[in-house]
Protein backbone atom coordinates (compact mmCIF):
# COMPACT_ATOMS: atom_id res chain seq x y z
CA UNK A 1 0.00 0.00 0.00
CA UNK A 2 1.05 3.66 -0.71
CA UNK A 3 0.29 6.31 1.15
CA UNK A 4 0.84 10.20 0.09
CA UNK A 5 1.69 12.40 3.19
CA UNK A 6 0.85 16.19 1.56
CA UNK A 7 -0.38 19.44 2.93
CA UNK A 8 0.55 23.15 2.41
CA UNK A 9 3.97 24.41 3.04
CA UNK A 10 5.72 23.97 6.22
CA UNK A 11 2.58 22.16 7.56
CA UNK A 12 4.73 19.24 9.60
CA UNK A 13 4.69 17.26 6.38
CA UNK A 14 8.03 16.03 6.26
CA UNK A 15 7.93 15.80 10.49
CA UNK A 16 5.31 13.49 10.49
CA UNK A 17 6.80 11.67 8.06
CA UNK A 18 9.86 11.24 10.01
CA UNK A 19 7.35 10.20 13.21
CA UNK A 20 5.72 7.45 11.05
CA UNK A 21 9.15 5.91 9.49
CA UNK A 22 11.66 6.63 12.67
CA UNK A 23 13.60 8.45 9.48
CA UNK A 24 15.17 12.02 10.47
CA UNK A 25 14.92 13.95 7.17
CA UNK A 26 15.24 17.53 7.88
CA UNK A 27 12.74 19.67 8.68
CA UNK A 28 13.15 23.45 8.01
CA UNK A 29 11.09 26.64 9.36
CA UNK A 30 11.31 28.18 5.75
CA UNK A 31 9.68 26.00 3.03
CA UNK A 32 11.75 23.69 1.20
CA UNK A 33 13.32 23.20 -2.15
CA UNK A 34 13.44 19.45 -2.35
CA UNK A 35 14.82 17.61 -5.07
CA UNK A 36 13.77 14.30 -4.58
CA UNK A 37 10.75 12.88 -2.62
CA UNK A 38 11.01 11.24 0.91
CA UNK A 39 10.14 7.62 0.63
CA UNK A 40 9.80 4.84 3.48
CA UNK A 41 8.70 1.57 3.78
CA UNK A 42 7.16 0.90 7.20
CA UNK A 43 6.06 -2.15 8.84
CA UNK A 44 2.57 -2.21 10.01
CA UNK A 45 3.16 -3.39 13.59
CA UNK A 46 0.57 -6.84 14.05
CA UNK A 47 0.50 -8.69 17.49
CA UNK A 48 -0.75 -11.73 15.97
CA UNK A 49 1.88 -11.85 13.41
CA UNK A 50 4.31 -11.73 16.66
CA UNK A 51 2.26 -14.05 18.70
CA UNK A 52 2.60 -16.90 15.74
CA UNK A 53 6.25 -16.04 15.38
CA UNK A 54 7.34 -17.06 18.56
CA UNK A 55 5.26 -20.46 17.98
CA UNK A 56 6.16 -21.37 15.02
CA UNK A 57 9.74 -19.65 15.39
CA UNK A 58 9.83 -19.33 11.57
CA UNK A 59 13.20 -18.51 9.08
CA UNK A 60 11.60 -15.43 8.02
CA UNK A 61 8.66 -13.04 9.52
CA UNK A 62 7.15 -10.63 7.18
CA UNK A 63 5.03 -7.73 8.20
CA UNK A 64 2.50 -5.92 6.28
CA UNK A 65 4.00 -2.82 4.70
CA UNK A 66 3.02 0.56 4.13
CA UNK A 67 5.05 3.21 1.53
CA UNK A 68 4.97 6.93 2.75
CA UNK A 69 5.80 9.65 0.28
CA UNK A 70 6.75 13.42 1.55
CA UNK A 71 7.11 15.89 -0.84
CA UNK A 72 7.09 19.67 -1.32
CA UNK A 73 4.06 21.22 -0.02
CA UNK A 74 1.14 22.76 -2.04
CA UNK A 75 0.82 26.27 -3.28
CA UNK A 76 -3.29 27.82 -3.00
CA UNK A 77 -3.79 28.70 -7.05
CA UNK A 78 -0.65 27.15 -8.26
CA UNK A 79 -1.23 24.74 -10.37
CA UNK A 80 2.02 24.79 -12.03
CA UNK A 81 3.88 23.90 -8.59
CA UNK A 82 1.19 21.53 -7.68
CA UNK A 83 1.02 19.70 -10.83
CA UNK A 84 4.66 18.44 -9.52
CA UNK A 85 3.01 17.22 -6.44
CA UNK A 86 -0.17 15.42 -7.97
CA UNK A 87 1.94 13.71 -10.81
CA UNK A 88 4.08 12.38 -8.52
CA UNK A 89 1.32 10.68 -6.05
CA UNK A 90 -1.42 10.37 -8.34
CA UNK A 91 -1.08 6.36 -8.23
CA UNK A 92 -1.18 6.15 -4.30
CA UNK A 93 -4.13 4.28 -2.32
CA UNK A 94 -4.89 7.41 0.25
CA UNK A 95 -3.75 10.74 0.76
CA UNK A 96 -2.78 11.92 4.38
CA UNK A 97 -3.69 15.77 4.16
CA UNK A 98 -1.38 17.51 6.92
CA UNK A 99 -3.48 20.57 8.16
CA UNK A 100 -1.35 23.26 10.65
CA UNK A 101 -2.99 24.05 14.07
CA UNK A 102 0.12 24.48 15.50
CA UNK A 103 0.86 28.28 16.76
CA UNK A 104 4.84 28.83 16.67
CA UNK A 105 6.01 32.34 15.80
CA UNK A 106 9.33 30.95 14.23
CA UNK A 107 7.89 28.76 11.55
CA UNK A 108 6.37 31.01 8.46
CA UNK A 109 2.79 30.18 7.23
CA UNK A 110 2.30 30.07 3.66
CA UNK A 111 -1.16 32.10 4.66
CA UNK A 112 0.26 34.45 7.00
CA UNK A 113 -1.97 33.35 9.75
CA UNK A 114 -3.11 30.26 11.29
CA UNK A 115 -6.53 28.72 9.62
CA UNK A 116 -6.39 25.33 10.07
CA UNK A 117 -10.31 24.97 8.51
CA UNK A 118 -9.04 27.72 5.69
CA UNK A 119 -6.25 25.09 4.74
CA UNK A 120 -8.26 22.17 4.82
CA UNK A 121 -10.88 23.60 2.42
CA UNK A 122 -7.20 24.94 -0.11
CA UNK A 123 -5.96 21.33 0.21
CA UNK A 124 -9.19 20.19 -1.18
CA UNK A 125 -10.09 22.69 -3.80
CA UNK A 126 -6.38 22.38 -5.24
CA UNK A 127 -7.08 18.53 -5.50
CA UNK A 128 -10.36 19.18 -7.76
CA UNK A 129 -8.38 22.00 -9.56
CA UNK A 130 -6.49 18.75 -10.96
CA UNK A 131 -9.11 16.60 -11.25
CA UNK A 132 -11.29 19.01 -13.56
CA UNK A 133 -7.99 19.78 -15.55
CA UNK A 134 -7.82 15.91 -15.94
CA UNK A 135 -11.39 15.68 -17.15
CA UNK A 136 -10.51 18.80 -19.74
CA UNK A 137 -7.71 17.10 -21.12
CA UNK A 138 -9.89 13.82 -21.55
CA UNK A 139 -12.51 15.42 -22.73
CA UNK A 140 -10.79 17.76 -25.47
CA UNK A 141 -9.19 14.11 -26.76
CA UNK A 142 -12.53 12.56 -27.06
CA UNK A 143 -13.63 16.06 -29.05
CA UNK A 144 -10.28 15.56 -31.23
CA UNK A 145 -10.88 12.20 -32.12
CA UNK A 146 -14.27 12.52 -33.25
CA UNK A 147 -13.30 14.86 -35.68
CA UNK A 148 -11.18 12.25 -37.03
CA UNK A 149 -14.23 10.64 -37.41
CA UNK A 150 -13.26 8.07 -35.02
CA UNK A 151 -16.25 6.53 -32.91
CA UNK A 152 -16.72 7.64 -29.27
CA UNK A 153 -16.81 6.34 -26.31
CA UNK A 154 -19.95 8.33 -25.10
CA UNK A 155 -20.12 6.36 -21.61
CA UNK A 156 -17.12 7.67 -20.93
CA UNK A 157 -17.89 11.09 -21.69
CA UNK A 158 -21.22 10.87 -19.73
CA UNK A 159 -19.10 9.89 -17.29
CA UNK A 160 -16.41 12.42 -17.47
CA UNK A 161 -19.20 15.30 -17.33
CA UNK A 162 -21.09 13.99 -14.86
CA UNK A 163 -17.78 14.26 -12.79
CA UNK A 164 -17.05 17.75 -13.72
CA UNK A 165 -20.48 18.67 -12.56
CA UNK A 166 -19.81 17.69 -9.49
CA UNK A 167 -16.18 18.79 -9.02
CA UNK A 168 -17.31 22.40 -10.44
CA UNK A 169 -19.86 22.69 -6.93
CA UNK A 170 -16.31 21.97 -4.99
CA UNK A 171 -17.73 18.50 -4.51
CA UNK A 172 -14.78 15.69 -4.25
CA UNK A 173 -15.74 12.84 -6.27
CA UNK A 174 -15.28 10.77 -3.42
CA UNK A 175 -17.96 11.85 -2.39
CA UNK A 176 -20.22 12.13 -5.25
CA UNK A 177 -22.30 8.93 -5.73
CA UNK A 178 -21.33 6.64 -8.21
CA UNK A 179 -22.88 3.03 -9.96
CA UNK A 180 -20.13 0.38 -9.19
CA UNK A 181 -19.52 0.08 -13.27
CA UNK A 182 -18.85 3.86 -13.07
CA UNK A 183 -16.27 3.33 -10.04
CA UNK A 184 -15.11 0.63 -12.41
CA UNK A 185 -14.69 2.76 -15.24
CA UNK A 186 -12.83 5.77 -13.43
CA UNK A 187 -10.31 3.43 -11.82
CA UNK A 188 -7.49 3.95 -14.52
CA UNK A 189 -8.35 7.82 -14.51
CA UNK A 190 -6.67 8.43 -11.27
CA UNK A 191 -8.43 10.82 -10.12
CA UNK A 192 -7.07 12.58 -7.17
CA UNK A 193 -10.44 13.78 -5.19
CA UNK A 194 -11.38 10.02 -5.30
CA UNK A 195 -8.54 8.62 -3.53
CA UNK A 196 -9.54 8.21 0.28
CA UNK A 197 -8.92 10.70 2.61
CA UNK A 198 -7.18 10.99 6.12
CA UNK A 199 -6.88 15.01 7.69
CA UNK A 200 -4.20 14.72 9.82
CA UNK A 201 -4.48 18.16 12.70
CA UNK A 202 -1.09 18.55 13.57
CA UNK A 203 -1.23 20.49 17.23
CA UNK A 204 0.67 22.20 19.75
CA UNK A 205 2.09 19.86 21.94
CA UNK A 206 0.26 21.63 24.81
CA UNK A 207 -3.41 20.77 22.63
CA UNK A 208 -2.85 17.00 23.29
CA UNK A 209 -5.90 15.77 24.63
CA UNK A 210 -7.80 19.39 24.66
CA UNK A 211 -11.41 19.18 24.42
CA UNK A 212 -11.06 22.38 21.72
CA UNK A 213 -9.31 20.39 19.67
CA UNK A 214 -11.99 17.96 18.98
CA UNK A 215 -14.46 20.26 18.60
CA UNK A 216 -12.21 22.05 15.85
CA UNK A 217 -11.09 18.38 14.28
CA UNK A 218 -14.95 17.76 14.24
CA UNK A 219 -15.40 20.67 12.15
CA UNK A 220 -12.86 19.67 9.49
CA UNK A 221 -14.65 16.74 7.20
CA UNK A 222 -18.61 17.28 6.50
CA UNK A 223 -20.13 15.32 8.60
CA UNK A 224 -21.42 12.90 6.44
CA UNK A 225 -17.81 12.23 5.04
CA UNK A 226 -16.60 9.11 5.34
CA UNK A 227 -13.27 10.83 6.14
CA UNK A 228 -11.26 10.88 9.88
CA UNK A 229 -9.51 13.47 11.20
CA UNK A 230 -6.19 12.31 13.79
CA UNK A 231 -5.05 15.05 15.71
CA UNK A 232 -1.60 15.04 16.91
CA UNK A 233 1.65 16.63 17.57
CA UNK A 234 3.95 15.66 14.49
CA UNK A 235 6.74 17.25 16.47
CA UNK A 236 6.60 15.22 19.79
CA UNK A 237 5.61 12.19 17.64
CA UNK A 238 9.19 12.40 15.89
CA UNK A 239 10.47 12.92 19.08
CA UNK A 240 9.01 9.59 20.46
CA UNK A 241 10.03 7.94 17.22
CA UNK A 242 13.55 8.31 17.41
CA UNK A 243 13.64 6.57 21.52
CA UNK A 244 13.82 3.81 22.36
CA UNK A 245 10.56 1.89 23.32
CA UNK A 246 10.66 1.75 26.60
CA UNK A 247 11.93 5.38 27.19
CA UNK A 248 8.98 6.28 24.37
CA UNK A 249 6.27 4.54 26.35
CA UNK A 250 6.86 6.12 29.19
CA UNK A 251 7.19 10.05 27.60
CA UNK A 252 3.96 8.73 25.90
CA UNK A 253 2.95 8.15 29.79
CA UNK A 254 3.58 11.56 30.77
CA UNK A 255 2.38 13.63 27.41
CA UNK A 256 -1.26 11.74 28.26
CA UNK A 257 -0.56 9.83 24.17
CA UNK A 258 -1.94 6.54 24.27
CA UNK A 259 -0.81 5.16 21.25
CA UNK A 260 2.05 6.22 18.64
CA UNK A 261 1.17 8.14 15.24
CA UNK A 262 2.19 5.40 13.44
CA UNK A 263 -0.33 2.71 14.76
CA UNK A 264 -3.08 5.29 14.67
CA UNK A 265 -2.47 6.11 11.27
CA UNK A 266 -2.46 2.68 9.89
CA UNK A 267 -5.60 1.60 11.73
CA UNK A 268 -7.46 4.85 10.40
CA UNK A 269 -6.01 3.67 6.99
CA UNK A 270 -7.05 0.44 7.29
CA UNK A 271 -10.38 1.53 8.20
CA UNK A 272 -10.83 4.12 5.66
CA UNK A 273 -9.63 1.96 2.44
CA UNK A 274 -11.74 -1.14 3.67
CA UNK A 275 -8.69 -3.07 4.41
CA UNK A 276 -8.23 -6.29 6.65
CA UNK A 277 -4.90 -8.90 7.06
CA UNK A 278 -4.92 -12.88 6.50
CA UNK A 279 -2.15 -14.47 8.03
CA UNK A 280 -0.44 -17.82 6.13
CA UNK A 281 1.80 -19.48 9.34
CA UNK A 282 4.18 -22.38 9.18
CA UNK A 283 7.97 -23.15 9.77
CA UNK A 284 9.18 -21.11 6.71
CA UNK A 285 7.74 -18.36 7.15
CA UNK A 286 4.79 -16.02 8.93
CA UNK A 287 3.35 -13.59 7.19
CA UNK A 288 0.67 -11.10 7.26
CA UNK A 289 -1.08 -10.42 3.63
CA UNK A 290 -3.30 -7.21 3.21
CA UNK A 291 -6.58 -7.50 0.86
CA UNK A 292 -9.39 -6.07 0.97
CA UNK A 293 -12.67 -6.74 3.18
CA UNK A 294 -14.95 -8.64 1.20
CA UNK A 295 -12.07 -10.95 -1.07
CA UNK A 296 -12.84 -14.42 -1.74
CA UNK A 297 -10.67 -16.99 -0.76
CA UNK A 298 -9.66 -18.16 -4.62
CA UNK A 299 -9.51 -14.53 -5.68
CA UNK A 300 -7.05 -13.71 -2.47
CA UNK A 301 -4.69 -17.09 -3.03
CA UNK A 302 -3.61 -14.70 -5.90
CA UNK A 303 -2.14 -12.30 -3.61
CA UNK A 304 0.59 -15.32 -2.48
CA UNK A 305 0.71 -16.76 -5.99
CA UNK A 306 -1.18 -16.77 -9.35
CA UNK A 307 -0.52 -20.52 -9.55
CA UNK A 308 -2.35 -20.75 -5.86
CA UNK A 309 -5.55 -18.89 -7.14
CA UNK A 310 -5.57 -20.65 -10.57
CA UNK A 311 -5.26 -24.39 -8.95
CA UNK A 312 -7.33 -23.47 -6.01
CA UNK A 313 -8.74 -26.43 -4.14
CA UNK A 314 -9.65 -25.34 -0.68
CA UNK A 315 -8.82 -23.21 2.29
CA UNK A 316 -8.01 -24.36 5.71
CA UNK A 317 -8.52 -21.70 7.95
CA UNK A 318 -8.63 -20.90 11.35
CA UNK A 319 -9.08 -17.60 13.36
CA UNK A 320 -6.29 -16.19 14.82
CA UNK A 321 -7.31 -15.77 18.38
CA UNK A 322 -8.91 -19.11 18.04
CA UNK A 323 -5.81 -20.61 17.45
CA UNK A 324 -3.89 -18.90 20.25
CA UNK A 325 -6.48 -19.64 22.69
CA UNK A 326 -6.29 -23.18 21.63
CA UNK A 327 -2.16 -23.34 21.73
CA UNK A 328 -1.78 -25.79 18.66
CA UNK A 329 -3.83 -26.81 15.21
CA UNK A 330 -4.48 -30.48 16.96
CA UNK A 331 -6.58 -28.55 19.25
CA UNK A 332 -8.00 -26.50 16.86
CA UNK A 333 -8.58 -29.40 14.90
CA UNK A 334 -10.35 -31.34 17.13
CA UNK A 335 -12.88 -28.26 18.33
CA UNK A 336 -14.00 -27.49 14.67
CA UNK A 337 -12.00 -24.29 15.09
CA UNK A 338 -9.85 -25.09 12.00
CA UNK A 339 -12.48 -25.32 8.86
CA UNK A 340 -12.58 -26.41 5.29
CA UNK A 341 -14.03 -23.68 2.96
CA UNK A 342 -14.80 -22.66 -0.48
CA UNK A 343 -13.58 -20.58 -3.24
CA UNK A 344 -15.94 -17.91 -2.42
CA UNK A 345 -15.19 -17.66 1.43
CA UNK A 346 -14.77 -14.11 2.25
CA UNK A 347 -11.57 -14.29 4.17
CA UNK A 348 -12.01 -12.45 7.77
CA UNK A 349 -9.25 -10.05 9.28
CA UNK A 350 -6.99 -12.29 11.16
CA UNK A 351 -7.96 -15.70 9.61
CA UNK A 352 -4.50 -17.92 9.50
CA UNK A 353 -4.80 -19.32 5.80
CA UNK A 354 -3.43 -22.64 4.41
CA UNK A 355 -4.48 -22.79 0.92
CA UNK A 356 -4.75 -26.56 -0.88
CA UNK A 357 -4.39 -26.19 -4.63
CA UNK A 358 -2.84 -28.42 -7.73
CA UNK A 359 -1.43 -27.16 -10.62
N1 LIG B 1 5.83 23.69 17.42
C1 LIG B 1 5.69 22.76 16.46
N2 LIG B 1 6.45 22.86 15.37
C2 LIG B 1 6.29 21.94 14.41
C3 LIG B 1 5.36 20.88 14.51
N3 LIG B 1 5.44 20.13 13.40
C4 LIG B 1 6.38 20.70 12.62
N4 LIG B 1 6.91 21.79 13.24
C5 LIG B 1 7.96 22.67 12.75
O1 LIG B 1 7.51 23.31 11.57
C6 LIG B 1 8.59 23.47 10.65
C7 LIG B 1 8.19 22.85 9.33
O2 LIG B 1 8.11 21.44 9.49
P1 LIG B 1 8.34 20.47 8.26
O3 LIG B 1 8.04 19.10 8.74
O4 LIG B 1 9.63 20.73 7.62
O5 LIG B 1 7.15 20.97 7.33
P2 LIG B 1 6.85 20.57 5.82
O6 LIG B 1 5.38 20.59 5.66
O7 LIG B 1 7.57 19.33 5.47
O8 LIG B 1 7.47 21.82 5.07
P3 LIG B 1 7.82 21.95 3.50
O9 LIG B 1 8.30 20.63 3.03
O10 LIG B 1 8.85 23.00 3.46
O11 LIG B 1 6.57 22.40 2.85
C8 LIG B 1 9.81 22.83 11.29
O12 LIG B 1 10.57 23.83 11.89
C9 LIG B 1 9.19 21.90 12.32
O13 LIG B 1 10.06 21.68 13.41
C10 LIG B 1 4.58 20.78 15.71
O14 LIG B 1 3.75 19.86 15.89
N5 LIG B 1 4.77 21.76 16.64
MG1 LIG C 1 8.98 18.96 3.96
Amino acid sequence: MKIAITGLQNSGKTTVFNALTGLNFETTAYSSVMEEPNIGVVKVPDERVDHLASLYNPKKTTYATIEYIDYIGLTGGDQEHNRKVFDLIKDVDAIVEVVRAFQDESVTHPEGDLGPGRDAGNIETELIFFDLELIEKRLARIKESAKRGKKIDQRERDLLLKCREGLEREIPLREAEFSPEEVQAMRHLQFLSLKPNIVLLNISEGDIGSDAINTLAATLVREDSAASVIPLSAKIEMEIAQLPPEEAAEFMKDLGIREAALNRLIRASYARLGLISFLTAGTDEVRAWTIRKGTRAQKAAGKIHSDIERGFIRAETVACDDFLATGNMAEARKKGLYRLEGKTYELKDGDIVNFRFNV
